[in-house]
């Protein structure tokens, strides 16, 4: 391995967290694309009888449902159908929040009638200067709505919080420390400044991110599970893609929001989970996966950086069980991610990669937007322009955008810029 493969591994460990890993992903992880196995992909515009799909209407009405399905039934899995009865309860609201840019409220949306039951915090920013709803930006934190902004007037999370626990420390509750932690990740003011709200929410209030059975968060509305779980029984990364269909719910009553405008944004496992989410939810406007990698934009038969095996091992908890089947099997796979960056046709979608996060693969990452393309193109939008991966720091935009930026795995401000861009594109002109 070269100096800067080592950089890569060095930092998924970080990333990881799990030290004890180190040897077995030194010799798994390939960096190199002569190395990337051979592969056929799954072709999109063909159905599972074998018949071509040709028109937007066959791709609506009939091949969208298949390849939805397949990703339940080997990815993501299925959650139960919760009957839930949202409610909510405003915690706080103030306008002065940013500097006086936006106006500034927390949420608390009840999944039952009970007020120690499941719950989640929504936080919610909106332009101080709107006068009426805007489009908005809805994403999941990974430390609490308090990380977002180091103002003392939030509440800070009372979910589990994964940072201690990856820290050797047995409390697993947010400290004041972790006040605007996250900040650097929310261009909060660039986001309110060009009109659009942003509403995020903690994704541990949804379901904490460790494997504890699927017993809690949002889990426990269900009926409780004995045994093994049921090989496409969802996982958190449908519980987490749950939690943002029901913030969409919420929203499709907030006057100061318009839900029919609403970008879904996620970066690592939540850009992961920002596909899925807009994927199931077409009411979502636009779609946007930041750095999502393996199982999010990658394609995982190129099986270069994390793949199935690993990420299955490592997270155990993030996907359906019937997913295993694929450790080292990548070719069995009767999808591949292409087909779910296609799920958000014909609605705008942005794929964005950072050139030092080969872990993520972002030349997959690329491709599988670009395959993406023949059904964007079945309802006359563009795809990407080329099969060549854009230059570095150069964003390409049409019906949809992509980006390779300098720097590391991470959500930056030049990434929001390009966010807003599109959304300028695309949200403001309906
Ligand atoms: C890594 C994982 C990635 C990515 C990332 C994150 O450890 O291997 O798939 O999801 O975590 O979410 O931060």
């Amino acid at each position: 391995m070269n100096r800067c493969q080592w950089k890569y591994v060095l930092l998924c460990l970080c990333l990881c967290g799990s030290r004890e890993l180190a040897p077995v992903m030194a010799q798994e992880a390939n960096y190199d694309e002569a190395k990337v196995p051979a592969y056929t992909l799954p072709d999109l515009l063909t159905d599972l009888s074998g018949a071509p799909v040709t028109t937007p209407q066959q791709w609506q009405q009939g091949r969208r449902a298949e390849v939805l399905g397949l990703f339940e039934q080997h990815v993501f899995g299925r959650l139960p159908d919760y009957r839930v009865q949202l409610r909510t309860k405003l915690r706080s609201e103030v306008s002065d929040a940013v500097g006086g840019l936006a106006h500034r409220r927390e949420l608390t949306v009840y999944f039952t009638a009970d007020d120690s039951g499941p719950q989640m915090d929504l936080l919610i920013y909106t332009p101080a200067a709107a006068t009426g709803p805007v489009p908005a930006f809805l994403g999941l934190n990974f430390n609490g709505n308090q990380a977002i902004e180091a103002d003392s007037r939030l509440h800070i999370t009372q979910s589990w919080v994964r940072n201690n626990r990856e820290l050797g420390i047995e409390d697993n509750r947010a400290t004041e420390a972790t006040r605007g932690s996250e900040a650097s990740r929310w261009s909060v003011e660039r986001i309110v400044k060009a009109g659009y709200g942003l509403v995020t929410i903690y994704y541990g209030d949804i379901d904490p991110d460790f494997d504890d059975g699927f017993r809690n968060g949002i889990h426990s509305l269900g009926e409780a599970v004995s045994g093994e779980r049921a090989g496409d029984a969802g996982g958190s990364i449908s519980a987490w893609s749950w939690g943002l269909s029901r913030a969409l719910d919420v929203l499709q009553s907030d006057a100061r929001i318009d839900a029919a405008r609403v970008a879904v944004f996620g970066h690592s496992r939540l850009g992961k989970t920002s596909l899925w989410a807009g994927a199931a939810d077409q009411r979502f406007a636009m779609v946007i996966s930041n750095n999502s990698g393996c199982g999010g934009a990658a394609w995982s038969r190129r099986a270069f950086g994390e793949t199935v095996a690993r990420i299955n091992r490592s997270f155990p908890h993030w996907f359906c069980v019937n997913h295993r089947k694929y450790n080292n099997n990548e070719g069995a796979l009767p999808v591949d991610h292409h087909m779910l960056i296609a799920l958000a046709a014909p609605r705008p979608v942005y794929v964005a990669s950072a050139v030092e996060d080969q872990w993520a693969d972002p030349r997959g990452e690329y491709l599988s937007l670009w395959h993406a393309g023949v059904v964007y193109r079945l309802f006359g939008r563009a795809g990407m322009p080329s099969e060549e991966l854009p230059g570095l720091d150069m964003p390409v935009q049409t019906d949809v955008g992509y980006h390779i930026r300098s720097g590391k795995h991470d959500v930056t401000d030049y990434d929001w810029q390009q966010y807003v861009k599109f959304a300028d594109r695309h949200l403001k002109a309906h």
